[in-house]
């Protein structure tokens, strides 16, 4: 078998997708629903990461937790902890609805379980982690993308995406028409920071994908709860936007 055809997809499920941003701890239902439906769909062995949305994202606000200083809230600590895995029980109970076999390891174990997590995907489970809190010689909060980037360094995927609810990265914000295709490390818009955001929001993903297509794989964010998601991961023409792996080595 071609070493192609045994690698996995990276997708990770955009909190902004999975949760109504707006209405704190509140699951949008139907667009995880579908969105995992795209993922059965196109029918390929996955690594899943999901953000904290409305979840973690509120909490960690609240108790001044972000990913760039640390905390000595313990109640923060706890609440911001109990929400992502509330989040976490509602993306589990749909992946195993749906048909996956999905076992969660959370990030504060993750990263010294890379066997684990392939012997999970060589028995067809599907590993799943997420946006949380972790001791990083003090608690901070660690992003669902910087997860994301660690797997992609370790596992190296065929491809990894960004699931979202807009249709991929616009120029502007309030245009879905501005969609860029192509986004070159050069050409990059000047993005209003998110409502609430202790992750770095969108320009903080935007380098994350330039980090990752370093080491040669392609990035693509796409709408999560669209067919535009099953069409992309199947390697069909998509509307969405692409970081083309660029590894020149030689
Ligand atoms: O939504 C954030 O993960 P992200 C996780 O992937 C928390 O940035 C706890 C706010």
């Amino acid at each position: 078998m071609e070493d192609t055809e045994l690698k996995e997809v990276i997708v990770k499920l955009g909190g902004s997708l999975i949760t109504h941003k707006d209405k704190p701890m509140s699951v949008n239902v139907k667009s995880l629903k579908r969105a995992v439906s795209m993922l059965k769909i196109a029918n390929t062995r996955y690594f899943l990461v999901h953000g904290g949305g409305s979840f973690g994202h509120f909490m960690a606000l609240r108790f001044n937790l972000s990913s760039t200083s640390k905390t000595t809230s313990i109640e923060g600590i706890s609440e911001t902890k109990a929400v992502m895995q509330e989040l976490n029980s509602w993306v589990l109970r749909i992946l195993v609805n749906e048909g996956f076999r999905p076992y969660t390891i959370p990030p504060q174990f993750l990263f010294k379980s890379w066997n684990l997590v392939r012997s999970l995907m060589e028995r067809g489970l599907t590993p799943l982690s997420y946006g949380d809190v972790i001791w990083d010689r003090g608690f901070r909060i660690i992003s669902g993308d910087e997860i994301i980037k660690e797997a992609a360094k370790i596992l190296k995927p065929k491809m990894v995406i960004f699931a979202m609810r807009a249709p991929g990265i616009l120029e502007n914000v309030e245009d879905e028409n501005s969609l860029i295709k192509d986004l070159k490390e050069k050409k990059l818009p000047s993005f209003k920071p998110a409502q609430y955001d202790v992750t770095g929001g969108i320009r903080r993903k935007i380098e994350i994908a330039f980090e990752i297509a370093k080491l040669g794989i392609d990035v693509i964010f796409v709408k999560g709860d669209s067919e535009e998601l099953a069409k992309a991961i199947k390697g069909l023409p998509f509307r969405g936007t692409v970081v083309k792996g660029c590894r020149d080595l030689e």
